[in-house]
């Protein structure tokens, strides 16, 4: 093992609607308390981050890690559209003197997924407004917090919303041409297809949601940060990065901004794959330069490969190992997708996010093993990688999969908050 050089920024990174706990003004609780929720678990006192926050950076300290990449919560700044909270921005004062005071470089998102509800009933990220509302927070957030920082990522993974609706477009089709196979085939005629899905009841099921949603928040669509994302609604999130960023620079120019993107490993596996590698690439990635291109940094998210053939998706080879999350176990997909990005984006690179979900933390270890060499690789070569923040610093909150998902270099026992230290974050430590 080679050590990275000392201004390397190597850490640990969470989210804070899914490490703080009580995030009760913010769209996720919301709908994690619904009737018709889809989150298999609400996410309460979380891993309660929002307290213990001082233990948990004097462990990636004590590990010998240098940077923490986390978030703010917009719905605890600014709970009501307009009326801040003075107590919230005080906090994350804390949090930032307290990284600074461990040695550790804070490195601030200001969006990562979670939203206010107020954003929701104005239409959310489909809505015009929203660009100017989230250029007002971050004018609050930097005239307070600006002089303490170096490092802003605007938006976690502004791409999310794309894929998941490319993903929920995938998913129709094959429904789709699975209930025309029943509908000529043994179909009874009241809407139950032998897939198990009783269309009546979906339908009656959307007229209930709309209605819990006009209660909770006032429209009857919700159109959240992981909402299925229009093309407008894209194109959007890149103006609100945009209006960020100008604010941020006017008031804090010695900060480096960028955004977040959540980037696959694509791999051509069949000829004839070419043109559907391309097209996810471009939809990932490659659309989005005209917006990013000009920002200190881009923040690369990579997990995990895609295979294609030439029919477009194809699944992973037998036999693959496969995380909690189940995709496959393929560290070596940092190092391509790094290699792929900095073929067209000029400025800084900083992986923001890698990691899997995992119970055998020996896994982890040698996941982390393969990717760094792989961002070693990439340094050798020249490319201008300046920091690796592993998902996550501790298990947490997965969103809709709630905590079953380990991802954490630190265990925590959420009965008692008792946090357990796995081998894993001494291993990545000791890459320094
Ligand atoms: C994301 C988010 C994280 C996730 C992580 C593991 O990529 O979806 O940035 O909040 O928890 O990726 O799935």
């Amino acid at each position: 093992m080679t050590h990275f050089p000392q201004d390397f920024l190597l850490g640990a990174a969470t989210a804070a609607h899914q490490v703080e706990g009580n995030n009760t003004n913010s769209d996720c609780w919301a709908m994690e308390h619904m009737v018709h929720t889809s989150y298999a678990e609400p996410s309460l006192d979380a891993v309660d981050h929002y307290n213990r926050y001082e233990e948990d950076i004097r462990l990636m300290a004590d590990a010998g890690l240098n940077a923490y990449r986390f978030s703010l919560e917009w719905a605890r700044i600014e709970p009501a559209e307009g009326k801040f909270c003075e107590e919230a921005i005080e906090h994350y004062r804390d949090v930032i003197l307290c990284c600074k005071a461990n040695g550790i470089e804070p490195m601030v998102t200001l969006h990562h997924f979670s939203s206010p509800v107020w954003l929701i009933g104005k239409g959310g990220w489909e809505a015009e407004s929203t660009v100017e509302d989230f250029a007002r927070y971050t004018r609050y957030v930097i005239e307070k917090l600006g002089d303490e920082l170096h490092y802003v990522c605007t938006i976690n993974e502004a791409n999310m919303g794309l894929q998941i609706a490319a993903i929920a477009e995938r998913y129709k089709r094959q429904m789709m041409a699975q209930m025309a196979q029943a509908a000529a085939g043994k179909d009874d005629a009241d809407g139950t297809v032998q897939v198990g899905i009783n269309l009546q009841k979906m339908m009656a099921d959307q007229q209930a949601v709309a209605e819990e949603n006009k209660k909770v928040f006032g429209v009857e669509k919700v159109e959240n940060f992981t909402s299925m994302r229009t093309r407008e609604g894209d194109i959007l999130v890149m103006k609100a990065h945009q209006a960020a960023k100008s604010v941020i620079k006017e008031l804090a120019p010695q900060i480096q901004v960028g955004l977040t993107l959540s980037l696959h490993d694509m791999q051509v596996a069949k000829a004839g794959g070419e043109s559907f590698a391309q097209k996810e690439w471009n939809d990932e990635f490659t659309h989005y330069l005209p917006y990013i291109q000009g920002d200190d940094f881009l923040g690369v998210q990579n997990y995990t490969r895609s295979l294609f053939g030439p029919n477009g998706g194809l699944p992973y080879p037998e036999g693959a190992e496969m995380t909690q999350m189940n995709y496959e176990f393929y560290p070596e997909g940092l190092e391509h997708v790094i290699r792929k990005v900095a073929e067209d984006f000029k400025g800084n690179l900083i992986v923001t996010e890698n990691g899997i979900a995992t119970a055998d933390d020996s896994r982890r270890v040698a996941f982390i093993e393969k990717a760094l060499t792989g961002v070693q690789n990439c340094i050798r070569d020249g490319l201008p990688i300046k920091g690796y923040c592993h998902w996550s610093l501790m298990d947490n909150f997965e969103w809709q999969k709630g905590y079953s998902m380990t991802f954490g270099l630190i265990a925590v026992d959420r009965a008692t908050q008792t946090r357990k230290p796995k081998e894993s974050l001494a291993y990545l430590g000791s890459w320094r």
